[in-house]
């Protein structure tokens, strides 16, 4: 497709515009003000399902693609469902990838995750220390998916010239978040416990795991920012800094916190004064996620929201949004 064409982003199809990431990236698109944005639900179209995706494609003549449609979850429900989060997360990237290629989508950003990378790799993890060693045993299933859908992409730049690129974003956290606590994320989850213990005067919260494990936060905000910042460098330029057979490219802010460091943040925010105890018959999966985001600064984008900015601006969202959070 010549660059000349792209210039105009057309039809932009967000897949996943309900989740988390999917919503900022509609707000960051939004904002921009480029292209005309396409979005389905779920009942509207089943990701899953090659027929209608494919036919979706052929229908909808689009020219971009986001594909932050994905099955997610903490490390609970990750290491609880594991068919389902290489299942799903395998058919959705198979059918969207697939169908933008055939239907001649000249742009496309797949979304992974920093569980690709193994267990124990050097910190903090550059791009190339991809399938370098075992994965965490509790995540494994879906980082094998998504480490499949970095492959698909560049296979199929290898075999057919398409400009399918890929953006591996650290652990997120924001708006529209998982708050559920068995199924979500760290940080949702004590945002909703610290909240809840501070109403309720309860003197203790209990935080799985030792508190020692170490994870690198990224609102997800600055995540559709820079997702948006990739797709739209030239042709050239992406893949000038890129290599054919190593794509994607780290997200993140390039920095950490323990996750007793982390509670102890979000008890200040959430004006928690009771103790915190760690629960250490809970996982703490891998011991340390930081990226190395050299690749994205080359490449022009630097992370803007500070971790405390982020968890102030996610809590105001969640006492916002509280009744309905508690009433699920
Ligand atoms: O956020 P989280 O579930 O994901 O857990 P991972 C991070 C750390 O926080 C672990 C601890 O050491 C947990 O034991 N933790 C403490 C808690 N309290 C809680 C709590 O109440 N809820 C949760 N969920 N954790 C996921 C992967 O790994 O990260 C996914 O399973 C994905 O595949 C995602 O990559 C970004 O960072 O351990």
């Amino acid at each position: 497709m010549a660059k000349e064409e792209f210039k105009e982003p057309g039809k932009i199809f967000v897949a996943g515009h309900r989740g988390m990431v999917g919503s900022a990236l509609v707000r960051c698109l939004e904002q921009a003000g480029e292209g005309q944005l396409l979005t389905r639900t779920r009942s509207q179209l089943d990701l899953t399902r090659q027929q209608e995706v494919e036919s979706f494609f052929v229908d909808e003549k689009i020219n971009t693609v986001y594909l932050a449609a994905a099955r997610v979850g903490g490390i609970k429900a990750n290491n609880e469902y594991p068919a389902d989060f290489i299942r799903q997360n395998l058919q959705i990237q198979t059918n969207v990838i697939e169908s933008a290629f055939q239907a001649g989508v000249s742009r496309l950003l797949f979304l992974g995750s920093s569980c690709i990378y193994p267990r124990l790799a050097d910190q903090p993890m550059r791009e190339d220390a991809l399938m370098t060693g075992p994965l965490e045993g509790t995540n494994e299933a879906y980082a094998v998916a998504k480490i499949a859908g970095i492959k698909m992409c560049e296979s199929y730049r290898r075999q057919h010239g398409c400009d399918f690129r890929s953006a591996m974003p650290t652990n997120l956290y924001g708006p529209d978040d998982n708050f559920d606590l068995e199924t979500s994320h760290v940080l949702p989850a004590l945002l909703r416990k610290f909240h809840q213990a501070t109403i309720n005067s309860d003197p203790l919260v209990r935080v799985w795991g030792s508190g020692r494990p170490r994870r690198e936060f990224l609102h997800v905000d600055d995540m559709a920012a820079a997702s948006c910042h990739l797709m739209g460098l030239s042709e050239e330029r992406y893949w000038s800094a890129v290599s054919e057979r190593c794509s994607h490219v780290n997200v993140g802010c390039g920095s950490d916190v323990s996750i007793a460091e982390l509670a102890e943040l979000i008890a200040t925010v959430t004006g928690f004064s009771g103790s915190i105890e760690f629960d250490p018959d809970l996982p703490d999966g891998t011991p340390r996620k930081l990226l190395d985001v050299s690749r994205l600064e080359s490449m022009g984008w630097k992370a803007a929201i500070t971790l405390e900015q982020g968890i102030r601006q996610t809590d105001s969202w969640m006492v916002e949004h509280w009744d309905e959070l508690v009433a699920e």
